[in-house]
């Protein structure tokens, strides 16, 4: 494959857009080489600006769970923008939203729509401080919760690739209220508890981490936080922007049985287009202005044409939930797929998966932690990703990032990317000893 325009698109991208990316995640750092220009998408399937066909494992990094294009989500965005792209006032669509999300989460009962993942984390945390009048919060090494200054502290995703996990540019009276602890550790956590008596306002986590690769939480992590939270008076706040609506229609809150007091979502709410939301107990959410005094606020939230897009994709998956059936299927077959290659082949290899999130790591298991992620091989996976992208496979460009399944991943495209991993791995080996 070759992407000359690609390329020349990168140059002069680089002269007016930082990196030449509007997010990091998208810029090939951990990789190398230079990002494909995508011109548009089908399906699982995305096509660059140099006419190069890609099955693609990011989905928009996982709005996509019903493929690009879905058609109810196009009709809809269409006939949303006929009628106006932003009113600025309340709509109907808005009651729409918020009572089908309240309807697909249980113990939901009260949401507000944002732009972003990173607003609806933003104000999660707000909202847990001015309930609880405290200041600290306590987050885990390699959980991503968007760019806010309080979560770039041994954050994951682009800040982790990038080796930024503490960013510049965030103040230490700002870090010195976000803790870290261990991720699926309880004790690291009690111990933050305990030195920080009476201070903690929250615990937020991905319920499956997604931004170190996929690491799921071991039996009884989420079970072990909720009573951690309620000894203390601190909040649990169950970020999932990433697994929301993707890995069960209630997402982690349905998966795993423990209610959260606050969540936050992302992606699939919006179908692609900019959407976050927080929600939680109507007791926890009436301090959210203008109800109670806690700010929050956007020109945009619940902009209709986003809303009808988002609306459109939850429908489907609320009035089709055999769809979670079938994705399992299919992501089971591409982790069992991928994993008989990589033995074959030798390669040292571990593996997660939550339903059609999953993540690889070349380096020995178990993965359960930050730490054991960081034993992975990242320059056999820049190798690995590159002779799949020749093969016309698109992965997530970075070993700290999760795969994302769509429905439209049918048995051929799993059968085409497992024969693609077979023929790139005969060609490149590990650098490391085979096991
Ligand atoms: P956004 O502000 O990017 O919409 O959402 C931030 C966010 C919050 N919480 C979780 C669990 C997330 O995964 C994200 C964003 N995910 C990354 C992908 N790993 C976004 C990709 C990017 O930054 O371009």
């Amino acid at each position: 494959m070759k992407y000359p325009y690609s390329r020349s698109l990168f140059e002069r991208a680089k002269k007016h857009i930082p990196g030449g990316v509007n997010s990091p995640a998208r810029a090939f750092k951990a990789v190398g080489g230079t990002p494909l220009f995508m011109k548009r998408a089908l399906g699982a399937c995305m096509y660059d600006e140099d006419g190069n066909e890609l099955i693609d494992y990011i989905g928009s990094w996982g709005p996509m769970i019903l493929g690009h294009c879905y058609p109810a989500v196009v009709d809809a965005v269409q006939k949303a923008v006929a009628g106006s792209t932003s009113f600025g006032t309340p709509t109907e669509l808005e009651i729409h939203m918020a009572e089908r999300v309240c309807d697909m989460v249980p113990g939901l009962e009260k949401i507000r729509m944002t732009n972003s993942g990173t607003e609806a984390c933003m104000s999660a945390i707000r909202v847990a401080r001015g309930y609880t009048g405290r200041d600290k919060i306590i987050k885990f090494e390699g959980c991503y919760h968007g760019h806010g200054d309080s979560f770039l502290i041994k954050a994951g995703s682009g800040a982790l690739t990038l080796g930024h996990p503490s960013s510049p540019g965030v103040t230490t009276g700002t870090a010195k209220d976000t803790l870290t602890a261990d991720f699926n550790n309880l004790e690291s956590v009690r111990e933050l508890l305990d030195q920080n008596p009476g201070e903690v306002a929250a615990i937020i986590l991905e319920p499956v981490a997604g931004n170190m690769g996929c690491v799921p939480p071991l039996d009884g992590f989420l079970e072990g936080l909720r009573r951690l939270c309620d000894e203390h008076g601190a909040l649990l706040i169950f970020d999932e922007v990433m697994c929301g609506f993707r890995i069960a229609r209630g997402g982690a809150v349905e998966r795993y049985g423990v209610q959260p007091d606050l969540m936050a979502y992302g992606k699939v709410i919006g179908a692609g287009m900019p959407v976050g939301a927080f929600g939680g107990s109507a007791e926890v959410m009436g301090v959210v202005a203008p109800d109670g005094p806690v700010y929050q606020a956007g020109t945009l939230s619940g902009n209709p044409v986003a809303m009808s897009a988002g609306l459109a994709l939850l429908t489907e998956l609320d009035k089709h939930p055999e769809i979670y059936g079938d994705l399992e299927k299919r992501s089971a077959a591409l982790e069992e797929g991928l994993a008989d290659v990589f033995d074959r082949h030798g390669i040292t290899v571990a593996r997660n998966r939550v339903g059609s999130m999953l993540g690889f790591f070349f380096c020995e298991g178990p993965i359960h932690s930050f730490s054991d992620v960081s034993r992975t091989d990242t320059e056999f996976f820049a190798r690995f990703f590159h002779a799949m992208l020749e093969e016309g496979v698109y992965l997530p460009p970075s070993a700290y990032e999760a795969w994302f399944v769509s429905h439209a991943h049918d048995n051929q495209i799993i059968r085409k990317t497992v024969d693609a991993a077979d023929r790139v791995l005969s060609n490149i080996k590990q650098s490391r000893p085979a096991r």
